[in-house]
């Protein structure tokens, strides 16, 4: 009771009144973690897991590749993968391994979130996701055919073993934050030494065999990226303990702009570009490069989280797999779009 009494008399201090949100429902009753399972125009499936831990910032994105979908009982996944009605098919419950029908599943899910609510929803071709901190929703995919689940869920709702099953599922989505600055393309990386570069670097981000990743060493790289006059400047460093034939970074930003650095040769740079690498990098490879931004990338309430920016790396070393680390899922459609903020340091 004193604890409480303290608080109203906090709520009605002047200097609280504008902190304060008026938030009447206790905010650990209310949804964080959301996910959509979808399929898109190329019959491609993903599920993307949202989880907003603050209701004033940006939420955390996640993905899975093909159908997941989580309820009460844990997450399941369809017994044949390219089975075009997934429905009609056993699905194994990844928590016991049963098989089990089709688990029930949401198309909708409307209920409040944290703030004034998050949602996740479709509409038309587009899944859509609605945060408490912007005034419209912005699209996370777009081409989208089908959408097969949709669910809001508290932690608390979920088990400790689902929990830790979803860690395990579902893959990193970085956020690249850009700055509003120049940079010479010209190999020379010192400039960017006070920017935050994004490490694609840990378990999360390998999206093909991950018993055969063996760490950082093996295969990771780091970018950072600015914008400035119609332009994306990134830089890029790579490591990898057998650089070979085949081994390559591919980056794609917005729609339309893709660009692969063949690391295998001496000459990785595209020609038609301005890219430049830093030959005295000790560790690996680095580049400086720029990109033209796509046309149109400033319209649309989808930017104001930006323009996606997809960096991937493709590791094959001596009598091994392809390994692949990614900053994003390789669907095309799916935007993602928190992976290239529009401007400022982060
Ligand atoms: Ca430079
Ligand atoms: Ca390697």
């Amino acid at each position: 009771m004193l604890g409480l009494s303290l608080l109203l008399l906090g709520c009605l201090s002047p200097g609280d009144a504008v902190e304060a949100p008026a938030v009447a429902v206790a905010e650990e009753a209310l949804p964080t973690l959301g996910f959509a399972a979808i399929e898109l125009a190329d019959r491609s499936r993903a599920t993307i897991l949202v989880r907003l831990d603050d209701p004033r910032r940006d939420p955390a994105l996640r993905y899975a590749p093909g159908l997941v979908v989580l309820n009460a009982e844990g997450l399941w996944r369809p017994s044949l993968r390219a089975e075009p009605a997934p429905e009609t098919i056993p699905w194994t419950n990844l928590l016991n391994n049963t098989a089990a029908s089709a688990p029930a599943t949401r198309l909708t899910d409307s209920r409040d979130g944290p703030g004034d609510g998050f949602h996740l929803f479709s509409r038309d071709d587009k899944l859509l996701l609605h945060l408490p901190h912007m005034g419209s929703p912005i699209p996370i995919a777009h081409g989208v055919s089908r959408v097969f689940a949709v669910g809001l869920f508290n932690d608390g709702e979920l088990s400790d073993d689902t929990l830790d099953l979803l860690d395990a599922e579902f893959r990193s989505v970085d956020a690249v934050p850009s700055s509003p600055l120049n940079a010479d393309i010209d190999g020379d990386l010192n400039e960017w030494s006070h920017q935050r570069a994004v490490a694609i670097s840990s378990p999360g981000h390998v999206v093909t065999q991950p018993e055969v990743w063996d760490g950082p060493r093996d295969a990771s790289l780091s970018v950072a990226a600015r914008r400035w006059r119609g332009e994306v400047l990134l830089a890029v460093r790579v490591r990898d303990d057998q650089l070979l034939p085949g081994d390559h970074v591919s980056i794609e930003l917005g729609p339309g702009v893709k660009v692969h650095l063949d690391l295998g040769q001496e000459h990785a740079c595209p020609a038609d570009l301005r890219c430049v690498e830093d030959a005295t990098a000790l560790f690996g490879r680095a580049f400086e490069l720029a990109l033209p931004a796509p046309r149109g990338a400033q319209s649309g309430p989808g930017d104001q989280l930006g323009l996606p920016l997809v960096i991937r790396y493709a590791d094959r070393d001596a009598n091994e797999p392809l390994v692949e680390l990614a900053s994003a899922p390789s669907l095309q459609a799916l935007t993602l779009a928190l992976s290239l903020s529009p401007s400022g340091p982060s």
